[in-house]
């Protein structure tokens, strides 16, 4: 059954498959209490530890859990005032539409096959299952990295009722040249495969509100007005990667976005025209906001 399953997931286009053990997972629950403990969990996650490292707290009787990775990397774009993640289409529509074709495939296939699927907002750790599932290593930076991918990779998931037999997580991590910890605009990296989201120039650029001084700073460092992707620009594991070999990531582009456009729309039409993009979910007044903050 999972070689059935991984060569449909190679004739979507997904290369990398794997599969995580259903947990519970012991050594997450101390990296994420350590974590709690030394302030660094930020209001974008899942709140409840218990249900971060236990898939059967979201499927019951889940028995393993699917993960993929999605390329997104599409070269360099000079002009570019967004960040790459954010070029293509909203990446949360296009896995899940992938994941739930193969949800449909084994649901044809195994009887009674129950399953959940999510990539970003559902409530494990996207990165862990990865990691676990054998599909990559952890960089300093944070980041799980793929040998032919890089990091500019999304993570999507199903959390199932069927016992796939689990993969073997890569025994090592980034060469850890320290690079991404000098070129951090926000001094975010801790240096110990940790960061602080607070000082990171991608949370900041997404945070509602008013920003305090320090906060304004860190986002001038870099001209992208929505995320950052300096940690990854300077990372040697990113250097000869493939680009995405998926369609969906590779056209209908928009690595730019012009504010003084953006000034002359309402909401309404900002969403019309954007809404299927990752970078339209915090609303327009963010990227006008940012604007102004680098421009200053
Ligand atoms: C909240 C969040 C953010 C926050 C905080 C990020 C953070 N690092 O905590 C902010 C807004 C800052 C953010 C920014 C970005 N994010 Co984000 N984010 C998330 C989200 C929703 C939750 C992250 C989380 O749970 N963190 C908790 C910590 C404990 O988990 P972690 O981040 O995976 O950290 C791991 C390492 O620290 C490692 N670790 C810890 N201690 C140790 C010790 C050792 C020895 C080792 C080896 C490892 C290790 O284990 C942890 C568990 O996996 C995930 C999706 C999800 N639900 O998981 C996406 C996710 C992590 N983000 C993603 C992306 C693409 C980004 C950006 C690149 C976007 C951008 N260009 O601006 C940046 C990158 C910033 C960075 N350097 O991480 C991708 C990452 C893909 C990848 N290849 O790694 C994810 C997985 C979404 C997805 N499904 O694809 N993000
Ligand atoms: S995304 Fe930018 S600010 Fe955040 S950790 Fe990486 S380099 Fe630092
Ligand atoms: S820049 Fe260097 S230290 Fe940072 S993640 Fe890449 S290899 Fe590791």
């Amino acid at each position: 059954m999972k070689k059935l399953l991984i060569a449909f997931a190679n004739n979507l286009g997904i290369e990398y498959v794997g599969i995580a053990p259903a947990g519970p997972y012991d050594d997450l629950k101390e990296i994420l209490e350590k974590r709690m403990v030394r302030g660094l969990k930020c209001e974008f996650e899942e709140d409840e530890i218990k249900k971060r490292i236990d898939p059967s707290l979201t499927l019951e009787n889940a028995k393993s859990v699917i993960v993929c990775l999605f390329p997104y990397y599409t070269g360099k774009i000079e002009m570019a005032n967004l960040s790459m993640y954010t070029y293509g289409l909203d990446y949360h529509k296009i896995i899940m539409e992938k994941l739930e074709q193969i949800g449909n495939f084994l649901t044809s296939r195994i009887t009674d096959f129950r399953y959940k699927a999510f990539v970003d907002s559902g409530p494990l750790v996207d990165r862990y299952l990865a990691y676990k599932a054998g599909l990559g290593f952890y960089g300093i930076n944070s980041h799980l990295i793929n040998e032919k991918y890089g990091s500019y990779v999304f993570i999507g998931y199903m959390i199932n009722n069927y016992p796939f037999e689990p993969d073997l997580a890569i025994e090592k991590t980034c060469i850890q040249c320290k690079k991404c910890i000098q070129a951090c605009p926000g001094t975010a990296i801790n240096g110990d495969f940790t960061i602080n989201p607070f000082r990171c120039r991608s949370y900041i650029s997404q945070k509602k509100g008013d920003l305090s001084q320090e906060e304004e700073e860190i986002l001038r460092k870099d001209k992208l007005l929505f995320g950052c992707d300096i940690c990854q620009d300077v990372c040697p594991h990113n250097e000869r990667i493939d680009k995405t070999n998926l369609d969906e990531f590779q056209k209908n582009l928009i690595p730019f976005i012009d504010c003084d456009e953006l000034l002359m729309i309402s909401n309404k039409e900002f969403l019309r025209r954007y809404k299927n993009r990752a970078f339209s979910w915090r609303g327009k007044n963010i990227l006008i906001r940012n604007d102004k903050i680098i421009k200053k």
